[in-house]
């Protein structure tokens, strides 16, 4: 059996990383071996050099930007499949999905901010965080980084929308993150119970 390939995606401040920890947790002591990854991967060279841009401690062509978000999944693309093949469970912290609606809320166009994705590996199942602006807000607002606005908040959440209903039922799944951790790791963990270690086969290949 192969791992399973869970993407977790959502807005800025919808408390995705502290769900990532905690399903972590649950799959380990439910005895599912499992690895954690975060795009982007600030760690890289590549992803060096979206830190920096993120910080606003350079300028880059929204182009630009967005080929090396792209490029930081495809250097550890082969790594994901691997593991996947060896019977880990990958956890991710975001994927293309937050590349296409991220760059398409900036104004460039869907289909074109797609193209240089398709192909990664496809998650078995992705779970998008929802907030509402206001929930956002009330946890203190969003922070220093670029694109921490509300008005591009506002139009990133829409995109995810376009994105997720193009999936199968089942593949792709909403949950409200504007609730208490507690009710969000139930619901989160209900998502993953009915997946993991129940796929096989080859990892599929991302809007191919
Ligand atoms: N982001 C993230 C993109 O614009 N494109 C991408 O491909 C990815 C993976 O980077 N505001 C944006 C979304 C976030 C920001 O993410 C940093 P995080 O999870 O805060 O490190």
């Amino acid at each position: 059996m192969r791992g399973t390939f869970i993407v977790i995606e959502g807005l800025d401040r919808s408390g995705k990383t502290t769900q990532v920890s905690t399903l972590q947790t649950w799959l380990e002591s439910s005895g599912t071996p499992v690895k954690l990854f975060k795009f982007p991967d600030r760690t890289t060279a590549i992803g060096q050099m979206i830190d920096s841009y993120l910080r606003s401690q350079s300028e880059l062509d929204d182009r630009a930007i967005h080929l090396l978000f792209t490029a930081n999944r495809w250097e550890l693309a082969t790594s994901i499949e691997r593991l996947l093949e060896q019977g880990t469970t990958i956890v991710c912290d975001r994927y293309a999905f937050s590349g296409v609606a991220f760059s398409a809320a900036k104004g460039l166009p869907l289909e074109w901010c797609r193209s240089p994705d398709a192909g990664l590996p496809a998650p078995d199942l992705t779970i998008f965080f929802d907030i509402s602006p206001e929930t956002a807000r009330e946890r203190g607002g969003y922070g220093e980084e670029r694109y921490e606005k509300e008005e591009l908040q506002k139009r990133v959440r829409g995109l995810f929308g376009v994105l997720g209903a193009e999936f199968e039922s089942g593949k792709w799944v909403t949950v409200d993150a504007g609730r208490s951790r507690e009710e969000v790791a139930e619901d989160v963990w209900r998502h993953v119970s009915k997946v993991v270690g129940k796929v096989d086969g080859p990892v599929a290949r991302l809007w191919i």
